[in-house]
């Protein structure tokens, strides 16, 4: 590296539409900001919101070479940017939970020899025993979850043990169907991999292990001694611990960077590549998330995490080992019905633009007029139910809203459901408690107002929506001095705190209160209705 010049950190983001990249400074500022759309810069892949649907409507995957084409396309954009590489003292990245990657026999020796004059997807085309990969917008392994809860005693068990009961898009259950409808190509497969993982290898030009953070999210890690649970292993498919690699801790450094991308791009050859990870738990890095407070993140999906000590795991939500702290963990509820739902309301509602979708928000009371709506396009993950769901203020169906109320309802309704399920995980909100927002639709102040009024608590943002890159832009810059002992908190201490977005309208407290029963109640409802 030469004398000049200033050392930087990367943190990459392979989440659902898009990969990100953000560059901070030795003193956390921002100075440079990348991303590839898959849908309109990748169209030769034909994904939609960056996946494929299958026709039995569950099953939902993306072309693994896609991801791959991306980064091409990344590093030639941030070249063309005139990004110094040379000054990357260390990498690292995150990728969306759950989906897995099946890397064909052979593929490691691809991975070791990679010839710098060519891109990485043509050099990888044939490393990929199952092309396309599932990812974690997928149900359809309902088979699967059954015969995994059944196999170690049954969901809460399962819950003890890898911190969740099964889930049909953990990695886990995917795996079991791979090998079900796929054995030939489940027996080709060398190595599996995490999305999160799987960017390592390329990074690493060799097979990188799965951070136990990220591995919490595939119902086969025991969360509490961080090791794969036999158990679940022997439920799954065989063979599969060669295939799984060890999982390491999350600020492990796996090895200076291939030598691909030394000669390709200028990486300085120590430059290092840290553990990649899950993109909620990035998040929570990315948020500097303490004790106390409730991180919502409104992305593809939208989600809630929250830092704990103690995990007491249950059938609903999740716990996670936690991202920059290993004694710690994390609790995280996931929502599938996010933006792309929010997105259809907006191009129903508001001719596709969300200044007009805002003030919609704005011309309607809070409290919708004790109007509710449950709007679930695809089945949800919380609760397991699919459809639109509209009431009135006596509780009674109705079949729909004017445009302004639909839009609050939508809101509102995804609001209620986000603080009526963290108190179900024991969240309690407390005077001093701070929600921090990230993600896309974190950038619009309307729809925090909403979040802030549901939760009566004042909402916090960082600069950049994309939490998760720069999570592990930190993360990276953590990785260097978090063996000499060196905390995550104090390793980023200069990095700018989050800042207040919004604060609670006067009377929120008392129009919210009984919507929050209420709308418990209804989802309750619905979710009895769709069982019968
Ligand atoms: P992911 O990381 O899952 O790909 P992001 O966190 O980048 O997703 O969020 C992308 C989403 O942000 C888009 O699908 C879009 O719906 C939403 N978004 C962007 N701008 C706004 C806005 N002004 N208001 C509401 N939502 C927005
Ligand atoms: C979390 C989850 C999603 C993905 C995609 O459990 O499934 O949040 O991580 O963002």
């Amino acid at each position: 590296m030469a004398a000049s010049t200033v050392p930087c950190y990367l943190g990459f983001d392979f989440s659902t539409q898009q990969l990100k990249v953000i560059a901070v400074d030795e003193n956390l500022n921002v100075i440079h900001q990348n991303n590839v759309q898959f849908d309109s810069e990748l169209p030769e892949y034909r994904t939609q919101g960056g996946v494929h649907v299958q026709s039995d409507g569950l099953t939902v995957t993306s072309p693994v070479l896609m991801w791959v084409k991306a980064l091409d396309i990344i590093l030639e954009k941030m070249k063309n940017a005139g990004f110094d590489f040379s000054r990357v003292k260390a990498l690292s990245g995150s990728g969306q939970q759950h989906g897995s990657v099946y890397w064909k026999t052979g593929a490691r020796h691809v991975l070791e020899n990679l010839n710098p004059e060519r891109h990485l997807h043509e050099l990888l085309q044939w490393s990929f025993a199952v092309v396309d990969s599932p990812v974690w917008m997928d149900s359809s392994t309902t088979e699967q979850c059954h015969n995994l809860e059944r196999a170690v005693g049954g969901a809460q068990r399962l819950a003890d043990i890898t911190g969740s009961r099964a889930y049909e898009r953990f990695t886990g259950n995917q795996i079991a169907k791979i090998w079900k409808i796929k054995p030939e190509e489940y027996q080709q497969t060398e190595r599996i991999s995490l999305v999160s993982s799987f960017a390592s290898c390329l990074f690493l030009g060799n097979y990188a292990d799965i951070d136990f953070s990220d591995g919490s999210g595939m119902n086969l890690m025991d969360i509490f001694s961080k090791q794969w649970a036999q158990d679940c292993l022997n439920a799954t498919a065989p063979q599969l611990q060669s295939k799984l690699g060890t999982p390491v801790p999350p600020m492990a450094v796996l090895g200076p960077v291939s030598a691909y991308f030394v000669s390709r791009y200028g990486f300085p050859v120590d430059c290092r590549v840290l553990a990649f990870t899950g993109d909620n738990p990035g998040s929570l890095a990315g948020m500097r998330l303490q004790e106390g407070d409730i991180a919502v993140s409104l992305g593809t999906s939208d989600t809630v995490f929250l830092w704990i000590k103690d995990p007491k795991p249950t059938v609903e939500g999740h716990i996670f080992c936690n991202p920059v702290d290993c004694q710690a963990y994390m609790a995280l509820i996931c929502f599938k019905n996010g933006s792309l739902t929010r997105e259809r309301i907006r191009n129903e509602c508001a001719g596709g633009s969300w200044e007009v979708f805002s003030k919609a928000l704005r011309s309607v009371p809070m409290g919708n007029n004790g109007n509710i709506g449950i709007y679930f396009d695809v089945m949800e993950i919380t609760p397991p139910v699919a459809g639109v769901h509209r009431f009135n203020e006596d509780n009674n169906k109705v079949a729909g809203f004017s445009q302004e109320v639909e839009i609050r309802a939508l809101v509102e309704g995804q609001f209620l459901a986000k603080r009526v399920h963290a108190e179900k995980l024991g969240y309690k909100i407390i005077p001093g408690t701070r929600v921090l927002a990230t993600g896309g639709a974190s950038s619009n102040i309307d729809i925090l107002q909403v979040l802030s009024d549901v939760f009566s608590a004042p909402v916090y943002t960082i600069d950049t929506a994309n939490s998760a890159c720069l999570g592990c832009a930190y993360r990276a810059m953590h990785g260097i001095v978090a063996k000499k002992g060196v905390s995550f908190a104090e390793a980023i201490r200069r990095a700018p705190e989050p800042k207040l977005a919004v604060t609670p309208t006067p009377g929120s407290e008392k129009i919210f209160k009984p919507l929050l029963k209420r709308y418990a109640e209804l989802e309750e409802k619905v979710l009895k209705e769709s069982q019968q």
